[in-house]
C-alpha cells in the first residue's frame, strides 16, 4: 500500500521526497481547472483540431513488447487530438496513448524554459504543483487514454522524482523501489531491444511481481513516485487524462538503478 497523506500536510510530503518513499496526495488536484472540466468534450472543444502523434499498440499493453519488429512496438501516428480521443469511445478504446513522448507540455533545459504554445491552455488548467521546487523542475508532459491501456513497468531514465496528477478517470498502478532491480527483468544492456528502462514481463497477462506498492489513483489524486522507482500502470476511466511534472532531486541519488543507467550512458 502507498500511504495516502492530506494536500495541507507540506511537511508530510516533504518527508516523503526526503525519504524516497511513494505517496499519493489525496485529492491535492480536486480543485484545479482541470479537474473539474477536462471531459472528452471538453478538451476536444478547445483543442480537438490539433495535429498531434499517438502511440498505437496491437494490444492494449504500450509498449507492445510482442510484436514481431521494434518498429511495431514502439509505433505511432498522426492524428488529432479529436480523431483520438474518438477513437477511446470506439469498439478499441485501448490501441491508442498519447504521451510527452511525442510531445511535451514544458520542458527546462539549462535555465531555459520551453512551452509547447498549443498546449499553454493545460498548464493554465493544471499549474505545476507548489510543492515542486520551480528551480528544478525539468519537465511537465500530458497523457490521455481510453479504458483499458497498460503502460508497461519501467523506471524514467531521466532521474527526476515525479508528480503524476489523475485529472480525469483513474488508473490502478505498482511501484517497486529500485533495490528490487534484479526481479524486474530488464531488457539487457547490450542486447537488441534499446528500451533498456522497460521490464520484459508482461503484467497485462501475467501476475505482478510479489512486494509492490499498489494503489488506485482516483481523480484529483496525485501520485509521488520517487527518483528511479518502477511503475506500472493501467488506465481504468472511459476517459484518462493526466499531467506529470518531473524535477531533479536536490542532490543525485546512487542506487542500482542510477548506477544502471550511467552504465548505459557511458556505453
Ligand atoms: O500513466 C501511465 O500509464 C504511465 C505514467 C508514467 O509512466 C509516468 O508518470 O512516468
Amino acid at each position: 500500500m502507498i500511504s495516502r497523506i492530506s494536500a495541507a500536510d507540506r511537511a508530510a510530503f516533504a518527508g516523503h521526497v526526503a525519504r524516497d518513499e511513494p505517496c499519493v496526495i489525496a485529492g491535492g488536484a480536486v480543485e484545479w481547472p482541470a479537474t473539474m472540466t477536462w471531459s472528452i468534450a471538453a478538451l476536444a472543444e478547445r483543442i480537438g483540431d490539433l495535429a498531434i502523434r499517438c502511440k498505437v499498440s496491437s494490444t492494449s499493453t504500450h509498449p507492445n513488447f510482442g510484436a514481431p519488429s521494434l518498429k511495431d512496438m514502439f509505433a505511432t501516428e498522426a492524428t488529432t487530438v479529436r480523431a483520438l480521443f474518438a477513437s477511446f469511445t470506439g469498439p478499441e478504446p485501448a490501441r491508442r496513448l498519447f504521451t510527452g513522448d511525442e510531445q511535451f507540455v514544458l520542458r527546462v533545459r539549462d535555465g531555459v524554459t520551453a512551452i509547447h504554445e498549443p498546449f499553454r491552455t493545460l498548464l493554465d488548467d493544471a499549474p505545476v504543483p507548489d510543492v515542486i521546487p520551480r528551480d528544478r523542475l525539468y519537465t511537465v508532459w500530458a497523457w490521455f487514454s481510453g479504458r483499458g491501456v497498460h503502460t508497461g513497468l519501467h523506471y524514467d531514465n531521466n532521474g527526476c522524482h515525479n508528480l503524476n496528477a489523475q485529472l480525469a478517470g483513474r488508473k490502478r498502478c505498482v511501484l517497486y523501489p529500485p533495490a528490487a532491480l534484479a526481479e524486474m527483468e530488464l531488457f539487457p544492456i547490450g542486447g537488441a531491444n534499446p528500451a533498456l528502462n522497460c521490464s520484459r514481463l508482461d503484467l497485462a497477462n501475467e501476475p505482478v511481481p510479489p512486494d509492490g506498492f499498489e494503489t488506485t489513483l482516483e481523480t484529483g489524486d496525485l501520485l509521488f513516485i520517487p527518483a528511479w522507482w518502477f511503475h506500472a500502470f493501467w488506465h481504468l476511466g472511459d476517459f484518462n487524462a493526466n499531467m506529470n511534472y518531473w524535477w531533479k532531486p536536490e542532490v543525485a541519488i546512487a542506487n542500482p538503478v542510477s548506477e544502471r543507467q550511467a552504465t548505459i550512458e557511458t556505453t
